[in-house]
């Protein structure tokens, strides 16, 4: 049929299926809509992969696209479609978007989709204005065109990277500051591409350290001297915090998209080993601790917990345990959970769980011994006991999972917990992790409360605090992301209690999004991030734990869209 004779029959076909969402009343639910397009968008997060280099893939059956929409189409689609479709376009958490499926579908319907989201979940990303009719129109084309793929990135490539600023010969031999290092904050500034390195005792800016694009995580080494921190473009930074100024000493590039760092913890390998988890390529690498010289690269490509080939799953999050000298590394689209022994490098050993699809963040028991990681798409905590090397369960729990490291407390009927709150709904889930003394309450959900609502990205506590702080910043009513809700440990009956955190940081006008509490090393103050874009002011506040007051506002033009802040105590002996 050409072109011109298939047109008449298209549009009332595309018309009716642009209003059957609306006419089921599914898509646009009014709350339901714009919360699911937070946090759909939220997992669509830039890709740096938008401005890497890729051959335009022409596929002759594919309309057709100029070089110019192609490498348009390119950047939109790394930028919003890449953390839900895949790097390859094979499917993740959104479904597959290879020209086999999307060629039979056609331009005005694939339009259709991308103008007003699905059902499903797809964002509406035409009607929201995200996209102008010219990007929808572009996009509908481009995911008919064979997928263009990025680069691999070699141990070779890792190497030509890698910078030793500071050779370990010539680093201080023992602390050369005053800083009390083990309340320090290293704070993410997402979009500067920068940690503010803050100390905790006096509210002060140690030092600003030029890190990668739209920085991730920090995490620190055993001893507490070392700091990594990794940007989304994979690249690693090791800061000495002996340094009478601490700063970067080594960086190295060890892949082109990654989220994940950690350290070798196990007794006999203090700062001996790093490892970082890539998005792409998907794989691993094994570092010298102190240098960051890499070791070994290993792909996790492969089969998933269903049994069928992966070619891309990504690395989330990795904890190194305690119990045996092994990382713990989470594969996001295989739900596979490699132990990987670092004992000989060479002779590489690797214990693999299957646990369940879309593994993404979590964290230690208050024993360090169990690993409680969110498969959160599939709606499940998955519990690897790191002593023994297994799988110790699967736990329902609510929508979408999003502990960060989790919080661990004792509930006073239910003994020790571990809990996470959730993106896709309001409730908190406690999970028991004592299989001694509450055998009837491990690995189970004990308790479930509501919080304020949903969009929730991180829950903490201390081990000397009483409070349990969850934060919303992804709740799409500006009252819930622009404050955090409190519990009272000891009594969940009576409710929680709202702290208007935005408001007493006293910025102008901003998203002023409360990100992440985290507690300072004494366990009495807890610090949230106010993220409001790079354009407009932010700032953390800090709460004096015991009286739920504001203690301080730390304020400074430098404080660019704060986000994660680790405490070098805490992160180091994985309290929270
Ligand atoms: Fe994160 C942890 C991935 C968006 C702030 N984030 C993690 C981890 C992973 C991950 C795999 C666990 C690392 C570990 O423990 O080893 N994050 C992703 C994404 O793929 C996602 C959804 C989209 C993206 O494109 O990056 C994403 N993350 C965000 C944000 O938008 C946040 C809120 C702000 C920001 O800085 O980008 C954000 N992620 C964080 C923080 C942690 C984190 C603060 C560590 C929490 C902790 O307490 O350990």
């Amino acid at each position: 049929m050409t072109a011109a004779l298939r047109k008449p029959l298209i549009r009332p076909i595309v018309a009716l299926l642009a209003a059957l969402p609306l006419a089921l009343g599914v898509a646009y639910a009014e709350d339901a809509k714009p919360h699911a397009n937070a946090e759909l968008k939220y997992q669509a997060g830039g890709s740096p992969l938008a401005n890497e280099e890729m051959h335009q893939n022409i596929n002759p059956k594919a309309p057709p696209m100029t070089k110019a929409e192609f490498d348009a189409g390119k950047q939109i689609y790394f930028q919003r479609c890449a953390g839900c479709h895949g790097v390859l376009r094979k499917g993740a958490t959104g479904k597959a978007l290879t020209p086999d499926i999307t060629l039979g579908k056609g331009t005005d319907y694939l339009k259709v989709f991308i103008n007003y989201g699905s059902p499903a979940g797809m964002p509406n990303w035409g009607t929201s204005g995200d996209l102008t009719d010219k990007e929808v129109d572009m996009m509908a084309r481009y995911i008919q065109q064979e997928p263009p793929v990025p680069p691999e990135f070699s141990l070779k490539d890792m190497e030509a990277t890698w910078k030793e600023i500071i050779p370990v010969a010539k680093r201080p031999t023992k602390k050369m500051n005053k800083y009390n290092i083990a309340n320090i904050f290293s704070t993410t500034l997402r979009d500067a591409g920068e940690v503010a390195l803050i100390d905790g005792d006096t509210k002060k800016i140690i030092n600003i350290v030029k890190t990668g694009y739209a920085v991730h995580i920090s995490r620190t080494s055993a001893s507490g001297r070392y700091l990594y921190v990794i940007g989304r473009d994979a690249r690693v930074n090791l800061i000495d915090l002996w340094m009478e100024k601490p700063d970067s000493v080594a960086e190295m590039k060890v892949g082109l998209e990654a989220r994940s760092i950690e350290t070798s913890k196990f007794k006999g390998y203090e700062d001996k080993y790093a490892i970082a988890g890539d998005y792409w390529p998907p794989q691993f690498v094994i570092m010298e601790g102190d240098t960051l010289k890499p070791l070994k690269v290993v792909s996790t490509r492969g089969m998933t917990v269903d049994n069928e080939y992966h070619p891309e799953p990504r690395v989330a999050s990795i904890v190194g345990s305690h119990y045996r000298p092994e990382f713990v590394v989470n594969a996001k689209e295989t739900g596979k959970i490699m132990l990987v022994d670092y004992k000989d490098i060479k002779n590489l050993k690797i214990t693999t769980l299957d646990a369940a699809k879309f593994l993404h963040d979590g964290g230690l028991d208050s024993t360090g011994r169990y690993f409680l990681v969110a498969a959160n798409a599939s709606n499940k905590i998955a519990v690897v006991d790191t002593k023994e090397g297994k799988m110790t369960a699967m736990i329902d729990v609510g929508k979408t999972p999003h502990p960060g490291r989790g919080a661990n407390f004792i509930h006073p009927k239910f003994g020790p917990v571990w809990a996470t709150s959730h993106l896709g709904d309001e409730t908190i889930s406690m999970i028991g992790t004592d299989p001694i003394k509450h055998k009837a309450q491990a690995w189970k959900v004990v308790s479930t409360v509501k919080g304020q609502g949903g969009g929730s990205l991180f829950i903490k506590t201390h081990p000397k605090s009483k409070n349990l702080w969850i934060d919303t910043p992804l709740n799409p009513d500006a009252k819930m992301s622009q404050s955090i809700a409190v519990y009272d440990i000891n009594a969940f009956d009576k409710g929680f209690v709202v702290l208007p955190i935005a408001e007493w940081a006293n910025l102008g006008d901003g998203a002023k999004r409360i990100v992440q509490p985290e507690y300072n090393k004494a366990g009495d103050e807890v610090w949230f991030s106010v993220w409001s874009a790079k354009d407009k002011q932010s700032a953390i506040v800090v709460v004096d734990d015991k009286t739920r007051k504001l203690k301080a506002v730390i304020k400074d033009p430098k404080l660019i869209t704060p986000t994660g802040k680790f405490n070098i105590n805490n992160t180091q002996h994985d309290i929270y």
